[in-house]
């Protein structure tokens, strides 16, 4: 077992060259397994995708969450939200969300968020740091220094990320400053297990101490089974929408508490319902996100989709476009995310970023000086917004990109008794039109509405981004299988993409893996050696490394005939399902070991 001493955490193919991987799919954490509900959206039309992911996130409200805290507003404290990716993105519109409704309550703001990889991170998709503890601690002692209370909600969907880890060890090492809570959609027992290099401890170590203090009220762990992501790992989907309802809900419940209304059961039921409706408004569109979805598959083929949002429906824009590089291996042009006011709107605490690169003017400014210009018939642009935002404005952006292009779709957010002006619907014939009933919820009803018009955008651009990828041929089965491999989780999913795609042992996909990473047949005793952060470095510059390990496993081939195969595919999903069906090739469990056995 030469050079497998740093992989032990990886779990081996129970039955090697099974293609029914079920012992596998079994020991994996809920957020990393394959749903059963979308085995084969790769083989899905845009209606069908969009009817696979609207039952997966249904199945959020499935099942009911036992484990609501107790919270109390911290007197002069601070409520810290954190996470990585997706979920600091989260943090970040929590937080903001929160501070509005204490300012309309002449309260001072007492939310800040936390971001691994700083506020770069927003715009500009940034995983490497997540594998840091050290950095994750720092940047709490950072935004907390003098204050004596504190709660710290550190959210990591797969319970895996090892900065969020580092922040909740800080907390319980001062329990008498911090009351620590982790948020995740997995069991504890499921945590991630392996150990965080140059760390102490693994993350479910750590959440197993969190879950001691459960009973004292010292610490919470807020895990809610959602059950897998459409698309396997894909955390950003479900993950990131049970992240929002359950926090949303239990901070709007600790404030009506905190403002003496008595608070029951059935407030926290109320408000869970009205996301539960979010979902049916949103999805009696189907049709119309179906065909959305067929638009920006044809425009991704050479062209871009710009999303661009008013308020704060500008930043859930923003949110998808930059997980499509992490997850699809798209070019950071091809989707992008523009918000009214840039960087004024989002109010992050580094302020404007523009200057960082290309990559980072957001605002609709922005846009129409640096892109506008450059867009063509070939790209798409949807418009997001609610019909309470400035509509003359609206129309007038519409009109300079119909000059351009006649894609122009948009999102449009009512509440009932609310309607288009007709002079905007002559300037965007394609309209998805989302109307919401009228809340009769004493303050926190604008909030609600609020949240329900982001989580619906969410949905929709969750679903239109994985679809319109899946329609070119980016997702095989419901595996993600071009991603960048730039952190730890990561490397450890491409190795279980591969185990269960392939059906080879655990020994033999790392190997193969790390051949392709470093596009080399023989490895070297020094590379063998290398640690996993070591191997993440030699991934990030290189593209296509899982398909084309996938593709030398089942063709038994070397890597370097695996690329140029992968190459010259119409997609990735048409190389690995070409090489499945290679004359000669079983589809059996004898195929395991005889495949291995062979000299190449
Ligand atoms: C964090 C995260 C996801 C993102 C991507 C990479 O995951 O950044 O938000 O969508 O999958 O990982 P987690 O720590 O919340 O599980």
């Amino acid at each position: 077992m030469r050079g497998t001493r740093k992989y032990q955490h990886v779990i081996e193919t129970p039955d090697p060259g099974k293609w029914e991987l079920a012992g596998y799919e079994e020991s994996l954490p809920i957020s990393e397994k394959s749903n059963p509900i979308t085995r084969e959206l790769d083989k899905s039309d845009p209606s069908q995708l969009v009817q696979l992911l609207r039952d997966c996130d249904a199945e959020i409200f499935q099942e009911e969450d036992a484990n609501l805290i107790h919270y109390h507003d911290p007197e002069g404290g601070l409520v810290v939200l954190s996470g990585c990716g997706t979920s600091g993105r989260l943090a970040l519109l929590l937080a903001n969300s929160f501070n509005l409704l204490l300012k309309g309550q002449h309260r001072a703001p007492r939310y800040c968020y936390i971001m691994s990889g700083g506020d770069r991170s927003i715009v500009s998709a940034q995983e490497s740091p997540e594998d840091d503890p050290h950095v994750g601690a720092q940047e709490l002692e950072k935004v907390c220094e003098g204050k004596k209370n504190v709660v710290f909600v550190g959210i990591s969907c797969g319970l895996s990320a090892p900065f969020i880890a580092g922040q909740l060890d800080l907390c319980m090492r001062h329990l008498d400053v911090y009351l620590p809570v982790l948020v995740g959609c997995n069991p504890v027992s499921m945590a991630r297990n392996d150990p965080i290099e140059g760390w102490h401890s693994s993350f479910r170590q750590v959440a197993e101490r969190l879950q001691a203090l459960h009973e004292s009220h010292k610490g919470f762990i807020l895990n809610p089974a959602v059950g897998p992501e459409a698309v396997s790992g894909s955390s950003r989907m479900k993950g990131g929408s049970a992240t929002k309802i359950l926090l949303e809900t239990l901070l709007l419940v600790a404030h009506k508490a905190d403002s003496n209304v008595p608070v029951t059961e059935k407030c926290l039921l109320e408000i869970l319902r009205t996301y539960e409706r979010a979902h049916k408004v949103t999805y009696s569109q189907s049709k119309k996100i179906a065909a959305l979805m067929k638009q920006t598959a044809t425009s991704l083929q050479k062209g871009h989709l710009y999303i661009l949002g008013w308020g704060t429906l500008g930043l859930v824009g923003i949110m998808a476009a930059v997980e499509c590089g992490p997850t699809f291996q798209a070019d950071w042009r091809d989707v992008r995310g523009f918000v009214t006011g840039g960087y004024d709107s989002i109010e992050n605490k580094e302020g404007d970023l523009s200057s960082l690169g290309p990559e980072f003017p957001i605002s609709h400014e922005d846009f129409v000086r640096n892109v506008l210009p450059s867009v063509s018939e070939t790209d798409a642009v949807l418009l997001i917004f609610t019909l309470d935002d400035e509509l003359n404005q609206i129309e007038k952006l519409a009109a300079l990109v119909k000059e351009k292009t006649s894609n122009i779709q948009c999102i449009s957010h009512a509440t009932a008794g609310q309607y288009l002006p007709n002079s905007l619907k002559k300037t965007i014939p394609s309209i998805i039109g989302m109307t919401w009933p009228i809340l009769f919820l004493e303050y926190e009803g604008t909030f609600i509405q609020k949240f329900q018009r982001e989580l619906s955008t969410k949905w929709i651009l969750d679903t239109v981004t994985s679809g319109a990828y899946a329609l070119r041929g980016k997702i095989f089965r419901n595996f993600m299988v071009d991603f960048k491999i730039t952190n730890s989780k990561l490397f450890h999913r491409a190795a279980s993409v591969l185990q269960r795609v392939t059906g080879q042992s655990q020994q033999r996909c790392t190997e193969v893996l790390l051949q392709s990473i470093y596009g080399e047949q023989t490895l070297s005793e020094q590379i063998r050696n290398r640690t996993i952060a070591g191997h993440v470095g030699a991934a990030a510059s290189q593209d296509k490394v899982l398909p084309v390990a996938i593709v030398s496993l089942l063709r038994n081939c070397a890597v370097q005939e695996a690329r140029s195969r992968v190459d010259s595919s119409a997609s990735i999903r048409a190389a690995i399902e070409s090489s499945l069906n290679v004359p000669g090739r079983k589809r059996g469990a004898e195929e395991g070991s005889g495949s291995e056995g062979r000299s190449r």
